[in-house]
């Protein structure tokens, strides 16, 4: 009989986070491995050490938004819906959020919570102020694409939405500027009302 799928990385991470959250909404038990980044055990199925990562069954991926659609793959709902057109539109979120949101908002959470909380040191401003110009200039585009749209992608909650999400599980703590984006702000409140999305609350958010 098959064993329960593996996630590998500790849940504080926003990445490991929005895995544990999809696999929640899809009712798919998953067993946690709580493993930091760079763990020696971590190498054999993340070779970058880098977290989250995942194996079932000895089939083992890493890079969160791959592991949500190999996960979403393994049970079809409304969170990746099987027409092309909007699996594209599905993909084209989760891409931005790989290519071009984490990197915007990421040096913002370093600086601000994660170098204080574990590396000690003050927050470097020049770094902060650099990426918050990258974070406005995506942020804009996301409250722009969420005018008049409950969610991403469709009528429900997709991928795209848990993806791109997840940037926001420190935005309180990080204090990214939220006021000039009222879209995201409603947004992110229907996302926060989801018991998937209550249930994977890192403690310290
Ligand atoms: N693109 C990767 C990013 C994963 C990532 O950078 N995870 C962080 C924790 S949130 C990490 O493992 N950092 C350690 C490192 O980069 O060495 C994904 O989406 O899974």
């Amino acid at each position: 009989m098959a064993s329960p799928i593996k996630i590998f990385g500790v849940p504080v991470s926003q990445n490991v986070r929005k895995v544990l959250a999809v696999a929640r909404h899809l009712d798919m038990p998953v067993e946690i491995a709580p493993l930091p980044p760079r763990d020696a055990a971590l190498l054999s199925v993340s070779p970058s050490g880098r977290i989250p990562a995942m194996d079932d069954n000895g089939f083992t991926l890493c890079e969160s938004n791959a592991i949500l659609i190999y996960l979403a793959s393994k049970k079809p709902t409304a969170l990746y819906p099987e027409d092309p057109q909007r699996r594209a539109r599905i993909h084209q979120w989760m891409f931005w959020d790989s290519a071009h949101w984490t990197p915007a908002y990421q040096p913002i959470q370093f600086e601000r919570l994660v170098k204080p909380k574990f590396y000690g040191g003050a927050p470097d401003e020049g770094v902060i102020e650099k990426a918050l110009a990258a974070y406005n200039r995506e942020a804009a585009l996301l409250n722009a694409a969420l005018d008049g749209n409950d969610w991403l992608t469709g009528d429900g909650p997709s991928l795209a939405d848990f993806s791109v999400g997840a940037g926001f599980t420190y935005a309180a703590l990080i204090d990214l500027p939220l006021s000039d984006y009222p879209n995201i702000r409603a947004w992110y409140e229907r996302l926060s009302a989801l018991e998937a999305w209550k249930a994977s609350t890192p403690p310290m958010s």
